[in-house]
């Protein structure tokens, strides 16, 4: 592994726009009151904290919507090649303090705000998150939203409008609780603009007629309508008048005249089907790894697809005759196979609503789509039971079947004779549709999401297709929006570092690398680590204010904060906890920093293991916060409801980055990257981008420990390992497995019984035993390098420096160059291995 080595951006000078930044504090002000009495009707002194927020919200989208309607005029105009990334989910968190930061207002806003006595912080708390994701996947197409914006490039996100978003989690008695986020609460959430004008029919159910007097035709009919209305959340880039749109569908029911029409003059009958059509975009799916095989997932699947597709066909055609130039205007990305429909249905748009024949709208298809894959899970690669999709959408089925029958015809051309692999490779085979195969075979490129994971597609998961064609393949590493995850979530750093090199890195983050001039300078370091205190202190207001838990400063703030899974290995974090515990029992005055531990995350409902592994955090949390003799030199913390708001409050605060995924299983990650520009330092395994986060930060500045994937993938090849064998010889992991059933956690003896099991009677399945040993080590070389605190500054300063290719704007750069070729120039940033 070599240094990074980076191309220096140009970038286009901005287009000249009315600059909200030339407004005047008092200016502000004055506005701002004027905003608030006009929504309110009453003065500042009689609104709620929320109202105040709202007015400001309100006042921040007036600078909002000038820019919106000059970009889309500009942008069709111009006629250049749009983007339009798909995806069933996009995590946004809160858009306040974003869009002030994007529009150079938050300091004119906090001192307008300071003036009138109110702290700008305080509002930007009332906002609810848009909670429109699980995880990774979802926050990852915000952050691409956010790049494309601050770039100045036109890509637009679709998706779906959940009236609740990924469910709040409450601990009661240390158990996760879910309860409904109803994140709109029935008032209008201001980062939106309803679009009815461009609502979209989407059609369910039915039957298909095949009329064939002259040329074949197929009508579908007797189907089910359902409306899409469009609400559409402004994209705002950083210092440049660009806002592009996050567009989000919404179910609603025709018109009450055509319901009425039928279902008669019973005006139950249409309340009832009312709510049974919003419904389809009531609910986000909670489940990050585990196919929902639900009817009404599917359902949402389609709406998605279809809404947006007809609607890019539609604006497309409005400025164009010529429809074989599509690939030349559009770019459609599926993230992950989620929105893998987009294949079928714009065959069938290009077909049935356009006139195409089936050659020239596939051509087409193929060039217009891209497919991105997050996960080698089996459990979460997408099948669907053919009856569903015959039944639901037998037009979609029908194009689908077609698609299969070629594509199984042109790999019996090339492999003639080799039944298994063409019954492996085939998109409908044992009387499901195999999503992932649907998107490679409609897509003219298929990217994973990490050097690492890319190879284990081409070698494992996807290597019949990668045989068949290599030159789909390629990968894109993650990244993250500096600017969410650094300017605007940590301040205090992202101001030394401009202090330091000027504000370039705002807009080109390679520039981040001029901070390595710094790695020797004694005040700097002191100023680094001072910056780090503060944010600590934050965070342990919070906890304090919270949880009512002190925790102590000058610990060691050690962060897993990530959904719950077994693959991410929050247990084999227990373990070793449950191993300092153990020591500090037998010597109270055993030499080892004071460490605080955090957790956060969420289980999905359905998923028994993950949701005993947060009681089990809990319950340790319980014995050592309340065990006197040491619990000044641990504690263990889970903080309830993990979001986009709490990660942006944790990670500027935490000195160590948890990612101990077992080898292969996690895809890239992109919290190991917020982490690292924050300057937290990764203790993770060769997984994931944490392999291209050591290339980058250098190994002497991160901790990696533990069985590689090669090892992983050869154990599985032979069946696995003996757990017993580590039980037995480690009297380390024996205690702590005894622990766990014999009474040592107040609860009864099969509390735990499923992680004990899994662990010895299981096999082990994701090697926590196998790693327990490099990860202790790996946790005490940490340990002692954080009592060298000029050095452990110096490694911080090291993985700040070399984070700019982890943002997302090299990222969407790869994306942009390579995969939709889009028409305006990006520069490409070179690679960190
Ligand atoms: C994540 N996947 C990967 N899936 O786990 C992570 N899945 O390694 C990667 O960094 C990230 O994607 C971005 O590429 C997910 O987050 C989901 O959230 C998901 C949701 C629904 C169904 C399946």
């Amino acid at each position: 592994l070599t240094k990074t080595t980076f191309f220096q951006p140009k970038r286009l000078p901005p287009v000249s726009c009315p600059n909200p930044a030339s407004i005047t504090v008092p200016e502000f002000r004055d506005t701002f009151i004027q905003t608030l009495e006009t929504l309110y009707g009453k003065p500042l002194s009689e609104a709620s904290n929320r109202e105040k927020y709202e007015a400001l919200a309100v006042l921040t989208r007036r600078f909002i919507s000038q820019n919106l309607i000059e970009t889309r005029k500009r942008q069709n105009s111009e006629d250049t090649k749009q983007v339009f990334y798909f995806s069933i989910e996009f995590l946004l968190g809160r858009l306040l303090e974003n869009n002030l930061v994007s529009l150079g207002l938050r300091d004119t806003c906090a001192e307008a705000l300071s003036q009138l006595g109110l702290e700008l912080g305080v509002l930007i708390d009332q906002e609810e998150d848009a909670g429109l994701g699980n995880g990774g996947l979802g926050r990852l197409a915000a952050c691409y939203l956010d790049s494309m914006a601050a770039m100045d490039l036109p890509g637009h996100g679709c998706g779906l409008r959940y009236r609740y978003g990924l469910f709040e989690q409450r601990i009661i008695d240390g158990n996760q609780y879910e309860y409904p986020d109803n994140w709109l609460k029935d008032r209008f959430y201001v980062w939106e603009y309803r679009r009815p004008e461009e609502k979209q029919l989407v059609c369910f159910g039915g039957n298909v007629r095949i009329q064939t007097n002259g040329k074949t035709r197929f009508i579908h009919e007797n189907y089910e309508r359902i409306l899409a209305v469009p609400y559409d959340v402004p994209i705002v880039g950083y210092n440049n008048a660009t806002v592009n749109t996050l567009r989000l569908w919404s179910a609603e029911i025709e018109t009450a005249n055509h319901t009425c029409g039928l279902y008669g003059s019973d005006c139950n009958n249409v309340i009832d089907y009312k709510h049974s059509v919003e419904s389809l975009t009531d609910i986000l799916y909670p489940d990050d790894t585990h196919l929902q095989g639900k009817m009404l997932r599917l359902k949402q699947q389609y709406f998605l697809v279809s809404a947006s597709l007809q609607n890019i066909i539609q604006s497309f055609r409005l400025h164009h005759y010529d429809l074989s130039i599509l690939p030349d205007k559009v770019a459609i990305h599926i993230n992950d196979t989620h929105p893998a429909l987009a294949v079928p249905e714009l065959m069938r748009i290009l077909m049935d609503d356009c006139g195409l024949g089936w050659d020239e709208a596939w051509t087409l298809t193929v060039k217009t789509l891209s497919y991105t894959n997050h996960t080698v899970l089996p459990e979460a690669l997408e099948k669907w039971p053919v009856t569903m999709l015959e039944q639901l959408l037998p037009r979609i089925y029908m194009i689908i079947a077609e698609i299969n029958e070629r594509y199984c015809r042109e790999l019996w051309n090339a492999f003639p004779g080799d039944w298994d692999r063409i019954h492996s490779m085939a998109i409908i085979a044992d009387n499901q549709v195999h999503m992932a195969h649907l998107a490679i075979a409609g897509s003219h490129s298929v990217n994973g999401v990490a050097s690492i994971h890319t190879e284990i597609l081409r070698k494992t998961v996807m290597n019949k297709f990668y045989t068949y064609t290599p030159d789909k393949f390629s990968n894109v590493t993650n990244g993250v929006t500096h600017r969410r995850w650094l300017l605007t979530a940590n301040p205090l750093l992202a101001g030394l570092i401009t202090d330091a090199i000027g504000p370039e890195w705002i807009e080109y983050p390679c520039h981040l690398t001029e901070l390595t001039a710094f790695k020797n300078d004694a005040g700097f370091l002191a100023r680094l680590s001072d910056v780090k205190a503060t944010n600590k202190l934050r965070l342990a207001n919070y906890i304090k204010a919270k949880y009512n838990v002190v925790v102590d400063v000058s610990s060691i703030f050690d962060s897993h904060i990530k959904r719950i899974h077994a693959y991410k290995r929050q247990c084999l974090n227990v373990l070793h906890i449950m191993h300092l515990y153990n020591l500090l029992q037998e010597d109270p005055q055993a030499d080892m920093p004071p460490r605080t531990f955090i957790f956060a995350g969420k289980a999905a409902p359905g998923y028994y293991k993950a949701k005993k592994t947060i009681k089990l955090i809990n319950m340790l949390a319980d014995k050592i916060n309340n065990d006197k003799r040491i619990n000044q030199r641990i504690k263990v913390l889970f903080l309830e409801n993990y979001n986009v708001s709490h990660a942006e409050l944790i990670v500027p605060a935490s000195d160590v980055s948890e990612q101990i995924s077992t080898a292969s299983f996690e895809a890239s990650g992109t919290g190991n990257m917020k982490f690292m520009i924050n300057g937290a330092i990764t203790l993770g395994t060769l997984d994931g981008a944490n392999i291209e986060i050591q290339g980058a930060a250098g190994p002497d500045n991160i901790f990696m420990f533990g069985l590689t994937a090669d090892e992983v993938l050869n154990y599985y090849r032979h069946g696995g390992y003996n757990p017993w064998d580590i039980y037995h010889s480690d009297a380390r992991v024996r205690t702590i497995l005894d622990n766990l059933i014999n009474g040592f956690f107040p609860v009864g003896p099969d509390e735990f019984r499923t992680h004990y099991d899994a662990f010895l009677y299981h096999g082990d399945h994701y090697f926590l035993l196998k790693d327990f040993a490099a990860y202790v080590e790996a946790q005490r070389r940490l340990a002692g390098s954080y009592r060298q605190q000029d050095n452990w500054q110096k490694m911080c300063l090291m993985n700040i420096a070399h984070s700019g290719w982890f943002s997302s704007d090299r990222t969407f750069a790869e994306y942009a160059a390579e995969i939709w070729e889009l028409d305006k120039p990006v520069p490409l940033w070179g690679t960190p291995i």
